[in-house]
Parts: structure tokens; C-alpha cells; sequence
């Protein structure tokens, strides 16, 4: 079933039905004031953190699941009806209302049309803004003059703190007071001091407060008490006042705010009338007024929007691609680049699932977001990476968790027992792929302070990061698994032994061989190799399993990921990072990657592992509890289908890489968009597999690392366009029957188009290539031949030219 479509042109996504299977959502502002609102306005608002800045309230896991929400009821005050602009909550049947929402890029427009009144609401927060505008216009459709009485809703928090807001009640109830500061604007305050001035300065005797102000109608009542307006017995559907007719004027005093200004509209036959709702952070006689003084005009407010909108598509600029496929069209110009740049910006503290708790920089995978935004935004995909890098301790593991009070060389190291075995080889990913992004070498000589004590150049951390594994080898000669490694659910035991971070540690010292090269260090390079010679023979002597590479080596000795047991017996990762590592001989990387697809692969991408966990012991492998085929038992975990593309690319099978992409792409089930039940234009953390009651429903939109490996593997592998050190390489791997396809590229500040043919229908292979009409041999472009403006034109074919070791 279809709910919607794509308009690449306005990058935008059109749900035309509003009944979505689950709550579709988008994200505004940026990580100062941020917002989550979704296609029925339900969502929720919040200061620099969602944990500690939650100013606005969204009732988690609820039914729906959106709600309360930025919402606008409308009522006609001849006859009394009542709806609301966006289709919930009032929820009017969808044989007369008809609803349209445009969910694009920082904002949202939701159109409706009921009972001859068509309304147009579009929420943003203009750029650097501390607020957010609602915009409200209303338009008469039917043949007479109409009276139409706007009420505004949202419900604000008690405490900023959203746990102690939803569980603390018997202080929570007793902070919270509201007031109409002037005629268009009201207030609401918590009496506990602002969180981040209290904390640099507990004299600090400011209030959180929110301020709500209205303007282009006067306003005729309001409401800050959520009791009054709702009714105790009332609902978001029915709320009292929309239902009387009238406002309360209530001044909240305890219990619960909420924010809602009323005004009246009258409207002439084909009319048009519109007002312009603030809502922001601060006090209302300071904050709220300068913001009302200097943004509250539709001019002011539509260059806001302008400036917006030309923001985020140059961003999304970065990187655009006519191919065959459509999903992978608007994958890769809107929707995929978007979801990398959200990722980044929330991290894993933001969405309707994610309510605040996951507060900070999970290390792993706020290193693995780096590859997918560098192109886009590489000043703060740099400035991010420094502070990950700091945030690595003086012995080369790193801090689990990144919070926002970090500061490097001043972190008391953790107990030996809680770093994780994964998260610094994950720089040999991040690093390389912003360094050959920017051009910038001599980022590996910059000095960078350890988390603990201490600095080293980005090279020394690099060095690092290989030691701390190194140093930590099991009985096996494999690096231990220690916490855990990529997989939260493995639980080894200290000196267990992880196959995962065996192949991570193998690409790493092949990367970190290539850079010291490049840096002219060349006994380190030497260095590098020999580790990795002696790790190939541990791995080799005791992984392999015949036709798999088993899974991990537990503290006592037992095997998990061999075709000898009933359950977990072949383990996803293993087998795609042998080839992304370069760990299998070409003999085994064939085997591998024909058992991923025979025991792996489902309709709606591949499973991180099969059969599924039942009798497991939960203290190794604790996805025992997931339900079978979900999560990490057995689930399609979609953080790691790009792996699956990039292995099968490297395996030069272009045609079984596009089959794996599409079958997890979120774009190629839009027109049955109730198999994943989420949003069609993002990813989801988990998609459940066949092994389930219920294949293909996905979960956990819009914040994981899949966004950043379904970009990455698309537009670097399977469309080829990798930026390397001292030249781009256009080294596609396509459906093999795609006849052609083009890219513009930003990269290094230059605009480089690049159009590659594909007369004799291979998956793989350039055959020549020319620059600016000038014929290469070889498919890496060098950087000096390259200016803003330049023209590749690649053509495919059998007699390919060659691809000598490239950064992955
Ligand atoms: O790799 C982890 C990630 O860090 C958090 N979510 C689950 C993944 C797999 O366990």
C-alpha cells in the first residue's frame, strides 16, 4: 500500500494518506533547539539535549505513538464542528478530510481541507533561532463568509529533565506556573533553574521558560493550565475548550502547562488569511519579545524559511546521481544524505523512540557517522572527529560514552572490564575517508590530547588504537573480546576472542601500513605488515570452518558461528568483514559470501545470524532474549547490510550488491510501505526476519548507523565515486543491466560531473576513462587534473583497467 511519494525536485516527502502505519517523522531545528514532529504534528521540542532540555512532552510508546504534539484546532463558530489542521487529533473521517503533508529537509507543511476550509501549517526553526515559527493560513473554499476560531496547543514539560518530568510527580506537579505576559504572548515557567547556566553557576536564579506569542490576529483567549484547556476528562481529541468554544484564560499554577493562544478569522468566499505563531526558549519580556520584534512578521518569516531550505540543499549538494533506479535516486540526493545528517547531529538521543536517555556521543558509532557526512559538512565532521579522538584514552581504548560534559585530559579512566574491544578500529574507517575527502595529510600530524593524560599526533592515536588490541590477545592469538565488540549482545568474557575485531584490526593495520607510507615512515609500515602477517595465521589456524569463518571464541574455549551447532551457527559479520578486511584467501571469500546467501539472505535484507538464539546462555550471548528473528538474534540489523553491499562489490558482483541494497533500501518499499510499517524515506535500526512472526517490519527509524552504511556503500561502492588521497576513483559496481548513469560530485570545493556509460552491460570494469577530454589509464583521477567544473566520462566494459589497493 502506498501513503506517499518522493518530489526529489523540493527534496521533499509527500504522505498523501495521514492513517500511516506507524507515526512518520522528520527532525527541526539543529542540535541547539531541536525538534522531532511527525505527519500528524505530533512530536516534541528541546534545548541542546533531549534528556536534559526536554521542553516540550511527547507520552513515549503510547497510542499513537505521537502524541501530544504542535498542534492547531479549528472550529467553526457557526456551526460548532471542530477539527484539527493536521488529520489527529481530532481525527475527522478521511472520507471528508482530506490531508496532504510535506515532510523536506529542517521543516514541515501539513495541508488539509475540511468542511470548505483548506489550512496550510508549515513548523520550522529559522537558522542559529532559539524558537520555532508554526505558521497557520487559512483559506475559505466554500461560497460563504466563514467565522473560524484557531486554538494553538503544545504541552510543556515541569522539569527540563525528562525522566524526573514523567516520574517525579510529587515535586514535578508543584513547579510549574503559566501567565499571559502581553496581549499576544504567554509564559510558562519551571521553577528550577535553567540547566546549563545553573550548572556553570548555581547563583544563577533564571527559570526555564518557554514563551508562545502570536501575531498577524489579536488574540482573543488563552490557556497555560493543560487541565483547563483539556478537561479532566477531556482528551487531545475533544479537548474542553475546543469543544465550549472558549478559552479559560487559566493561569497553570502547579500541575501541568500547556501553551495555547485563541484567535478568531473571519473569512470571505476564496479568502485567504494567515498568522504566524512563535514559540521559543527564555522569558517571555525578554527573549520572546526581542524574537517577536524582530522575526514576528510573514516577510521576515518567509526569508527564514528561504535561508532554511538554501541551507540544507546545499548540503545535501554534496553528492547527486541520475541512475536507472529511482529508490536509489532519491536515496541518494534527498533521503539517505538527510538520515546521515540527522544521525550526526542527534547522535542516538532523539526520536520516538529514542526519548533523551542516550544523551552523548556513543564512541563506535558517532566514529562510523563520520564516513557518511564528510563530503556534506567536512568543518564539522573534523571538529567532531578531534573530540572522538580525545576522547580516546592514553592506553588506546576509548570512553564508551562521549557526554557533553567531556573534557579531554580530564577523564579518570575507566575499569579495565568496561572498554570495548571495537571502538578505535573503527578510526581506520572514519579517518582515511575524511582525511582523502579533504585533502588534508597533514591531519594525521595534528596533536590531539588523549582522553586521560597526554597527546599524540592523529597518527600517534592511530598507533594507538592498534596497540590497545595488540596488547589484549587471547589464548588464540585474537584480539580479546573484553565488553563487547560491534555486537552489544556478545558477551565473551574479557579474554574471549573476537573474529570481528580480528578482521577490524587486520584493515587496520593494512590502513595504518598505507598512511605511514604516505607520511614517509616507512619502518612503521614494516611494522604494521609483520603484525598483520602473524594475525592472518592465528586467523587462518583457527576461524575457519570450511565454508564460513566461524563467529568468536569464548573465555572457555568454545567455538560459536561453526556449522557444528544447532543455533547461531553462521554469524553475518564475520564473513562480509574477511573480505572487507582482505582476511580471506579468494577461495574463501567465495564461500563466505555463498553462505551469506544461502543461509543469510531473506527478502528484506540479511540476518545478522542463523538460526536464531533459544537455549543460548544469556551471559554470552545475551540477544537470547530478543525475540527470535529481531535485533541482534537473528534479526536483519540494518547497520550492517552496507557491509553486505560493499562485500559482494568487492566480490565484483554487482548484481547480488543491488539485490542486498534493495532489499533493505526504506525507498523501494514505498508503494508497500505496510510491510516495513515505518517511514519509507529512512532507515530503521532493525527490520524483523523471516525467522519472526512478522518479516520486514522495521523499527527504530531514523538514528543508526545503518543511515551512514547505506549512504556510504552506495555512493562510494556501488556508484564508485571514492575519494582517495591524491585523486578520485570512479570504480563503480552496478545491476549489470543499467546502461548508464551520472554524478555530480562536490569534493575538495570543485564540482566534478562525472558520467559513466555502460555499452556492454558488465557490473564491473572501466575501460577508459577521460577527463576534460583528456584519455587516462587508469580509473583514478588525479587531483591536479581536476578544477571546479570538470567533466569524467567513464565507459565500462570487459577489458578493464586496472584498480590497484585503494582506502576502503
Ligand atoms: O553496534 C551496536 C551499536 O553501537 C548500538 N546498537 C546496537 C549495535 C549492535 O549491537
Amino acid at each position: 500500500m502506498q501513503y506517499g511519494y518522493f518530489d526529489d525536485e523540493a527534496k521533499e516527502y509527500v504522505v498523501t494518506r495521514p492513517d500511516t502505519p506507524s507515526s512518520w517523522s522528520n527532525y527541526l531545528g539543529s542540535t541547539e533547539y531541536g525538534a522531532v514532529i511527525t505527519n500528524n504534528a505530533g512530536g516534541y521540542g528541546f534545548y541542546k539535549s533531549g534528556a536534559q532540555g526536554r521542553f516540550m512532552r511527547l507520552r513515549f510508546n503510547s497510542v499513537p505513538m505521537d502524541q501530544p504534539g504542535r498542534y492547531f484546532y479549528l472550529r467553526d463558530m457557526q456551526s460548532g464542528d471542530y477539527w484539527s489542521a493536521s488529520w489527529q487529533p481530532v481525527g475527522k473521517p478521511l472520507d471528508s478530510y482530506k490531508s496532504e503533508c510535506r515532510h523536506g529537509t529542517a521543516y514541515t507543511k501539513i495541508t488539509s481541507e475540511y468542511s470548505g476550509i483548506e489550512s496550510e501549517t508549515k513548523y520550522y526553526v529559522p537558522l542559529g533561532q532559539t524558537f520555532e515559527y508554526w505558521r497557520l493560513k487559512l483559506t475559505n473554499k466554500s461560497s460563504s463568509p466563514r467565522k473560524i476560531r484557531a486554538f494553538t496547543y503544545c504541552e510543556f514539560t515541569n522539569q527540563w529533565n525528562t525522566t524526573q518530568d514523567q516520574v517525579n510527580l510529587q515535586y514535578s506537579i508543584f513547579i510549574v506556573k503559566g501567565q499571559k505576559t502581553s496581549p499576544n504572548m504567554i509564559q510558562v515557567i519551571s521553577h528550577e533553574n535553567l540547566y546549563e547556566q545553573h550548572k556553570k553557576n548555581p547563583a544563577v536564579t533564571d527559570y526555564m521558560s518557554e514563551w508562545m506569542a502570536l501575531a498577524g490576529s489579536p488574540v482573543t483567549g488563552f490557556d497555560t493550565s493543560r487541565q483547563s484547556f483539556i478537561g479532566t476528562y477531556g482528551s487531545y481529541k475533544e479537548p474542553a475548550a475546543v469543544v465550549e468554544g472558549c478559552c479559560y484564560n487559566s493561569e497553570a499554577f502547579g500541575d501541568n502547562a500547556c501553551g495555547t493562544l485563541q484567535t478568531d478569522i473571519e473569512l470571505a468566499p476564496g479568502e485567504s488569511k494567515e498568522i504566524l505563531v512563535m514559540l521559543g526558549i527564555g522569558a517571555a519580556e525578554e527573549e520572546g519579545k526581542k524574537a517577536l520584534a524582530e522575526f514576528g512578521t510573514i516577510e521576515r518569516a518567509d526569508l527564514e524559511f528561504d535561508k532554511l531550505v538554501k541551507n540544507w540543499h546545499e548540503k545535501l549538494g554534496s553528492f547527486k546521481a541520475v541512475t536507472p533506479d529511482e529508490d536509489i535516486n532519491h536515496t541518494v540526493n534527498v533521503w539517505g544524505l538527510y538520515n546521515c545528517l540527522i544521525t550526526f547531529a542527534w547522535s542516538r538521543a532523539a526520536s520516538l523512540v529514542y526519548n533523551g536517555e542516550r544523551d552523548g556521543l556513543g564512541y563506535r558509532d558517532s566514529v562510523q557517522d563520520i564516513l557518511g557526512v564528510s563530503a556534506a559538512i567536512p568543518e564539522q565532521a573534523e571538529e567532531r572527529l578531534v573530540r572522538l579522538l580525545s576522547g580516546q584514552f592514553s592506553n588506546g581504548g576509548a570512553l564508551p560514552v562521549i557526554g557533553k560534559d567531556f573534557v579531554p585530559g580530564k577523564q579518570k579512566m575507566i575499569d579495565a572490564g568496561e572498554f570495548r574491544s571495537d571502538d578505535c578500529q573503527w578510526f581506520f574507517n572514519a579517518v582515511p575517508c575524511f582525511v582523502a575527502e579533504t585533502g588534508k595529510l597533514d591531519f594525521y600530524n595534528r596533536i590531539v590530547p588523549y582522553a586521560d593524560q597526554g597527546e599524540a599526533t592523529v597518527y600517534g592515536h592511530l598507533k594507538q588504537a592498534l596497540l590497545f588490541n595488540l596488547e589484549r590477545m587471547g589464548a588464540d592469538g585474537l584480539p580479546c573480546g573484553l565488553l563487547a565488540d560491534w555486537n552489544d549482545c556478545l558477551k565473551l568474557g574479557y579474554h574471549g576472542e573476537s573474529l570481528f575485531v580480528a578482521f577490524q584490526l587486520r584493515l587496520g593495520l593494512t590502513t595504518y601500513a598505507d598512511i605511514s607510507e604516505r607520511l614517509n615512515k616507512s619502518e612503521e609500515a614494516a611494522w604494521a605488515l609483520s603484525e598483520r602477517e602473524k594475525l592472518d595465521a592465528n586467523i587462518q589456524k583457527k576461524c575457519w570452518d570450511g565454508k564460513w569463518f566461524v563467529w568468536a571464541i569464548a573465555e572457555d574455549g568454545t567455538v560459536y558461528g561453526t556449522h557444528s551447532i544447532d543455533e547461531g551457527q553462521i554469524y553475518f559479520n564475520t564473513q562480509v568483514w574477511s573480505v572487507l578486511s582482505g582476511a580471506a584467501t579468494p577461495e574463501q571469500q567465495k564461500l563466505c559470501l555463498e553462505s551469506v546467501k544461502e543461509k543469510l539472505a531473506t527478502p528484506y535484507g540479511l540476518m545478522l545470524c542463523a538460526p536464531p538464539f533459544v537455549h543460548a546462555d544469556r551471559e554470552i550471548m545475551s540477544s537470547v532474549v530478543f525475540l527470535p528473528g529481531i535485533k541482534e538474534n537473528a534479526g536483519i540489523f540494518n547497520h550492517t547490510q552496507g557491509w553486505g553491499v560493499i562485500a559482494e562489490i568487492m566480490n565484483g558482483n554487482g548484481d547480488r550488491a543491488y539485490e542486498y541494497c534493495k532489499a533493505a533500501l526504506p525507498a523501494a518499499y514505498n508503494d508497500r510501505a505496510e510491510v516495513r510499517q515505518s517511514e519509507p524515506y529512512v532507515i530503521g535500526q532493525t527490520t524483523y526476519s523471516t525467522y519472526s512472526k512478522r518479516p520486514g517490519n522495521t523499527r527504530v527509524s531514523w538514528l543508526s548507523g545503518a543511515a551512514t552504511w547505506n549512504y556510504y556503500s552506495i555512493t562510494q561502492y556501488m556508484l564508485g565515486i571514492r575519494p582517495q588521497y591524491d585523486g578520485l576513483l570512479v570504480d563503480p559496481c552496478i545491476k549489470h543491466d543499467w546502461d548508464s548513469f551520472s554524478v555530480e560530485r562536490r569534493w575538495r570545493n570543485m564540482n566534478i560531473s562525472i558520467e559513466v556509460k555502460n555499452p556492454s552491460r558488465v557490473c564491473r570494469g572501466i575501460e577508459s576513462l577521460e577527463v576534460d577530454g583528456k584519455k587516462l589509464d587508469s580509473v583514478l583521477v588525479p587531483v591536479d587534473l581536476l578544477h571546479d567544473g570538470s567533466r569524467i566520462i567513464a565507459v565500462m566494459g570487459k577489458n578493464a583497467l586496472p584498480v590497484r589497493n585503494q582506502r576502503m
